[in-house]
């Protein structure tokens, strides 16, 4: 790739020869944003974010008290990660109006608070995991059966978040299109659509991720907590509440909950310096996580057309599950 904008774990320098062993054994394709992606236990990965995975699958260490947001990419991970940072840090750091001035919220990005599990391993293999405080909050994009081996037998806890497939796919696209401009101008929005749905697409399939972790939720509920973007938007409170009880993070006032609401919202977020002005380590601009944040934006991007074409697909592969996604 040859926009410097470009994250590092989705570039493909820096292999170990573990993954260049690995990876010529695996189904590769050209993707749209990145230049080749490899099939990796049923999922489409970057050569960088495959050793990523390798790396976190071998080396970290899941204690009972952690907890894991897991998302697709685009389907709410900068909201999850400040919605859950607010939650589990109120006493450290109270959320009320008063005191929120001080809040780590107002003067640092949520990705920079919450680590990237796959991404840290790809980017910063110095990172110490044990030093963050208890409880430690992480996040991946990892899937349910390739998650290691400790996050499944320990007793940590999974916030899963999903998102409508047509608002995450065209979040994603316009993300990808500001990153990359010169890479992706030539690449029509069809074939995109056409790629998502044949489940090519970067951390796909969609409805793999999605699914490994609904059935996940529905037999180990105290394990795994299913959340929709829909429903954190329709009933902030509501969700943060349910999220409460789930991690067991004790009894929390009506009036905490609603400020953890408005300290998060994407209107209060987005127009802080530092979600405006601010530059990731891996240099992506901090506003890239701030786009719209709507339900129901894939309006503006998508054709009819190519919505019933993605709402086919998934229909028909979440046919049976019981699952319905909100539009
Ligand atoms: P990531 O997986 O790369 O970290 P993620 O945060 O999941 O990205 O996705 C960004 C989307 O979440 C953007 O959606 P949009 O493109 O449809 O607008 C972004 O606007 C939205 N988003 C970010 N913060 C919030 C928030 N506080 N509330 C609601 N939506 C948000």
């Amino acid at each position: 790739m040859s926009s410097s904008s470009v994250p590092d774990y989705l570039r493909d320098d820096d292999l170990t020869q573990e993954t260049r062993d690995l990876i010529s054994s695996l189904p590769s394709e050209k993707g749209w944003l990145v230049s080749q992606m490899y099939q990796f236990k049923g999922f489409w990965q970057t050569q960088a974010l495959l050793q990523g995975i390798l790396k976190c699958q071998k080396h970290f260490e899941a204690k009972d008290s952690d907890i894991i947001l897991v998302t697709n990419p685009k389907s709410g991970t900068t909201w999850l990660k400040a919605l859950l940072f607010a939650l589990i840090n109120r006493h450290k750091f109270p959320v009320s109006s008063s005191s929120s001035g001080d809040h780590p919220l107002l003067v640092t990005n949520p990705h920079l608070l919450v680590p990237f599990l796959e991404g840290v391993y790809y980017e910063s293999p110095d990172f110490n995991f044990s030093e963050l405080p208890s409880p430690r909050l992480m996040n991946t994009h990892i899937s349910y059966l390739s998650l290691p081996e400790s996050v499944k037998s320990s007793s940590c806890k999974i916030v899963y978040c999903c998102r409508n497939p047509k608002d995450m796919f065209v979040s994603l696209w316009h993300f990808g299109k500001k990153l990359a401009p010169e890479e992706t101008a030539d690449y029509p929005i069809e074939k995109a659509v056409k790629a998502f749905c044949e489940g090519k697409f970067i951390a796909g399939p969609f409805w793999d991720h999605v699914l490994e972790y609904w059935y996940a939720s529905r037999e180990n509920p105290n394990k795994v907590l299913f959340v929709t973007y829909e429903d954190l938007k329709k009933q902030t409170g509501k969700e943060i509440t349910r999220i409460a009880e789930f991690l067991g993070c004790g009894s929390i006032g009506e009036e905490e909950v609603k400020d953890i609401v408005r300290l998060c919202s994407f209107e209060h977020l987005s127009k802080l310096e530092v979600n405006k002005e601010g530059t990731l380590p891996n240099g992506i601009e901090t506003k890239a996580f701030f786009r719209k944040g709507e339900i129901g934006g894939w309006r503006d991007t998508l054709s009819e057309s190519l919505a019933e074409e993605i709402d086919r697909t998934i229909d028909e592969k979440f046919r049976g599950s019981g699952l319905e996604l909100s539009c």
